[in-house]
């Protein structure tokens, strides 16, 4: 877009620090506009304070209205909820609410992809950019993963691959997109949304201008009300890019042509085979050499803290699942999983006001051990007779290790968010791995 957007404003007030916070005043300070930068955070000791330019205000540990309310331009962040009386104020005072990405769609000159959906959506992103790159493209990947989307504007990519979570999505309006998809639709967020309603309209957002709509055949509720141009993938039915049969193989197929056999992908389960439809139909309707991508395709090997093997001694496997943050991530995580020994299946954290009992089911199939932490791990005690309650990762690891024998896995799949215990799933991840390390 340009710089008009930009008509009148002058005083901007930043809510939220951390890594997006500061991309964001670091866009602000690079435009060639001069604004009246000013960064509130309500926690009292936020992170990235360190890094934050001199000659910009911060407001730490409660809100400043009077900032607010002189405003011509709050950005605010995705953990802060519109409905937050504070922001209400704001709106009702007619003074614009955006976030990161709408600054993004402002500037950004070259064509983007983006992904949503309650999973897979940072492999998807992850593995469209790896594919995109592999093409001779270079391509600038982040959004809700890694880099925040600002910070990728100073690449001038050919091409840009977003992960958008519902949150980003909520306070963007204007952000164009050569294709979006719309994986799937689960639980997930119950302590921000009203109910699952209000979940899928925030994520349809994507799709408001979008040239390709990629929505997923086997969930209905990925579809928009309005049916523009809709590209759908499936597992289980004929759709544009699908799985078809050949000869006894199974493939991947686009337009019913066969890009790949389904075999030659590194990474596994039925979910993942959706991924990679996605990111082939991606490829495609953004006008990428599919083919010039599928090397890359094939070896790529998944995300870190995405049921990633961190440590395998003495026939005891440890697996860093940290990403899964819902209960649909670690129903993926625990289908198709095949044991010789016993299961530790360490859950728990910030459940968000989930309902966890859908995990029963799958827990009955396994010779598990229900370790459970942190804020939410009451929540998990009935879903197995053998559950065990514990405060920190630490204690389960410290009161496992003399058992654990030849065969066994401990899988951290939480179905739950990090906050009551770290300051991310990543660091959860880290602690984890350095705990299986210990182990070793
Ligand atoms: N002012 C201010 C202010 C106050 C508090 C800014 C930010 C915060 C707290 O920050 C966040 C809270 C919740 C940032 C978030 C967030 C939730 C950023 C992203 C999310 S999310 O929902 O997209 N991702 C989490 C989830 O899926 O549950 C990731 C969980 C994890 O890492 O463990």
């Amino acid at each position: 877009m340009t710089m008009q957007r930009w008509q009148g404003i002058e005083k901007v007030v930043v809510v939220g620090l951390g890594i997006t916070g500061l991309s964001v005043v670091k866009h602000l300070k690079r435009l060639p506009l001069t604004l009246q930068v000013k960064v509130i955070d309500t926690r009292a000791n936020p992170p990235g304070a360190e890094d934050l330019p001199e000659d910009v205000a911060l407001h730490t540990g409660s809100w400043r209205t009077d900032w607010l309310l002189e405003a011509d331009l709050v950005v605010t962040n995705p953990g802060i909820a519109l409905a937050t009386p504070e922001i209400q104020q704001v709106l009702a005072a007619n003074i614009p609410v955006v976030g990161d990405i709408e600054l993004f769609a402002w500037q950004v000159t070259k064509p983007v992809i983006a992904i949503t959906g309650s999973n897979g959506k940072s492999t998807v992103t992850d593995l469209t950019g790896v594919a995109a790159k592999a093409t001779g493209l270079k391509v600038g990947v982040g959004g809700n993963i890694g880099v925040p989307a600002l910070d990728l504007l100073e690449l001038d990519a050919d091409l840009y691959v977003l992960e958008l979570s519902s949150f980003q999505l909520e306070t963007t309006s204007s952000l164009e997109l050569i294709a979006a998809a719309f994986l799937n639709l689960s639980e997930d967020h119950m302590d921000r949304y009203q109910g699952m309603a209000d979940y899928r309209q925030a994520k349809l957002r994507i799709f408001d201008h979008a040239q390709a709509c990629i929505v997923n055949a086997d969930d209905q509720e990925t579809y928009p009300e309005t049916k523009g141009e809709l590209v759908e993938f499936s597992t289980m039915k004929t759709a544009t890019a699908c799985v078809s049969e050949f000869e006894g193989v199974e493939y991947l197929t686009y337009q019913g042509e066969r890009i790949l056999p389904i075999e030659q992908l590194s990474i596994v389960g039925r979910h993942n085979v959706a991924n990679a439809l996605v990111v082939i139909a991606l490829l495609y309707q953004a006008g990428v050499n599919v083919q010039a991508g599928l090397e890359a395709m094939k070896s790529y090997r998944g995300l870190t803290h995405r049921c990633q093997v961190v440590a395998d001694n003495h026939g005891v496997k440890w697996v860093n699942d940290s990403k899964a943050t819902n209960v649909a991530s670690t129903l993926a995580a625990l289908s198709g999983l095949n044991l010789e020994g016993k299961l530790y299946l360490l859950v728990g954290g910030d459940g968000k006001g989930a309902d966890f009992n859908d995990l029963v089911p799958a827990l009955a199939r396994l010779n598990v051990q229900l370790c459970c932490f942190g804020a939410d791990g009451d929540k998990f005690m009935p879903l197995h007779p053998a559950a065990k309650r514990f405060d920190t990762m630490q204690e389960i690891i410290e009161w496992a290790k003399p058992q654990l024998s030849q065969g066994d896995m401990v899988l951290l799949s939480p179905a739950c968010a990090s906050f009551d215990q770290f300051s991310n799933f990543m660091a959860r991840g880290d602690a984890f791995a350095s705990l299986a390390q210990q182990f070793a």
